[in-house]
């Protein structure tokens, strides 16, 4: 009777690499029915500190990166707890998991533990059922919004943490409108290649950063926008109408918490809540710039409020660091209207579960979701998924060169025609 079923048989994960060459965990799970899937999960560099804890070995063994003990908690207690239940309970699978940890920031089991296994099964389930992740997803939860594709944030110019300083925000990055997911995807990808050939005709390196976005060191974010203009317009594009664009300040990395001032350290600039909250209004007045995120610091919840009502006309503003796909901080950041947009990345958190009631508590308040990649990544496209499944309003998966990347954006465009069908 159980023989053919959806139930769990074997949860068995391992260490591998993520793009930048440091261990992670994948983890395989098996149903009873022979369907059988893995996970892996990404790692951030620029993490919050309010995030769930991702669980290293320390030590000698890749430099302290290894996750071997976080591998190990998977093939004993998760496998455990986890085998003969039936892989459509995804909640309880979820929270049963969070119960053996027992701790408030998972630092027992770790949450790149637990996430390996939250991923794996619903992935296996999908193959049970055969249908694709996206659908199986909706059978499992109930979502506020009806199934979409994204608007792909794309990030062509890196920075910050990800980029070795070669500008002081992290990422800038355009915004394809056009109606469909592949003619996105492929506006965004003349759009980076005509900036590639801007970059060379300038004297500019085209080496590209963690998330495949070119580096080149530049004066000041306004030439950074100004050179993503000119891209979009060799490539044939209007700025604004067909492509419009976005930042992630990424400011929690250099708010010196006891002065209180953002220190632009590339640019040599100190600057108050009030003055960086005027410069945003500025690069507002010149760039179609549709999308903030990060734009003060983790705990400066002030300076988010005071913005909120300055540039929420032009801009969505969006919290990654700030709210770390945490339904408490994200409660008291609806109630307090300190943003309107939440960047959801699933090892914030540290469970497929609570994922999704982030996700559910922004669009219950009309807010917008982006759901993101971490800058440490694998071939894993769960996250292209999760975006079409929720209706998010917002995918943000790096640039369009690197596979880990790409492949991102070759899992929604095979949605699309998926969704077509
Ligand atoms: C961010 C992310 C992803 P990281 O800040 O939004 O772009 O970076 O994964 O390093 O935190
Ligand atoms: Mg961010």
């Amino acid at each position: 009777m159980l023989l053919r079923s959806s139930r769990i048989s074997s949860v068995r994960a391992r260490e591998a690499l993520d793009s930048r060459g440091n261990p992670t965990v994948a983890c395989r799970v098996t149903l009873s029915s022979g369907a059988s899937a893995e996970s892996t999960v990404p790692s951030g560099a620029s993490t919050g500190s309010h995030e769930a804890l991702e669980l290293r070995d320390g030590g000698k063994r890749y430099g302290g990166k290894g996750v071997l003990k976080a591998v190990k908690n998977v093939n004993t207690d998760i496998a455990r707890v986890l085998k003969g239940t039936d892989a459509k309970r995804q909640e309880d699978i979820d929270h049963v998991m969070l119960e053996l940890d027992g701790t408030p920031n998972k630092s027992r089991l770790g949450a790149n533990a637990i996430l390996a296994a939250s991923l794996a099964v619903p992935q296996a389930l999908a193959i049970h059922r055969r249908i694709p992740l996206w659908k199986s997803l909706r059978e499992t939860y109930r979502f506020v919004h009806s199934a979409s594709l994204p608007v792909a944030t794309m990030n062509v110019l890196n920075g910050g943490a990800h980029a070795n300083w070669s500008l002081d925000v992290q990422e800038c990055m355009i915004v394809p409108r056009q109606r469909s997911m592949s003619e996105r995807v492929r506006a965004g990808a003349e759009t980076f290649h005509a900036l590639a050939k801007i970059l060379k005709d300038q004297g500019f390196t085209t080496t590209v950063g963690d998330e495949g976005g070119f580096a080149p060191k530049l004066k000041n974010v306004e030439s950074a926008f100004q050179l993503l203009i000119q891209a979009i317009r060799k490539a044939g594009y209007r700025p604004g109408t067909d492509i419009a664009l976005a930042t992630d300040v990424a400011s929690s990395e250099f708010y010196d918490k006891r002065d209180r001032v953002y220190r632009w350290k590339t640019e040599g600039k100190e600057l108050t809540a009030s003055e960086q909250l005027k410069r945003f209004q500025l690069w507002q007045d010149m760039f179609p710039l549709i999308s903030i995120e990060d734009p003060f610091a983790e705990d400066d919840w002030e300076a988010w409020k005071k913005s909120v009502p300055v540039l929420k006309q032009k801009s969505v503003i969006v919290g990654d660091d700030f709210f770390v796909t945490n339904v408490e901080r994200l409660r008291r950041g609806i109630a307090e209207r300190a943003a309107n947009a939440i960047l959801i990345k699933l090892n914030q958190i540290g469970s497929l579960t609570e994922t999704v009631d982030a996700i559910m508590m922004a669009h219950k308040a009309k807010w917008a979701t982006s759901i993101s990649h971490r800058s440490g990544e694998t071939a894993d496209t769960t996250i292209s998924d999760l975006a079409v499944a929720c209706g998010s309003e917002y995918i943000k998966t790096g640039s369009l060169s690197r596979s880990d990347r790409v492949e991102k954006y070759n899992r929604l465009m095979e949605i699309e025609l998926e969704m077509g069908r």
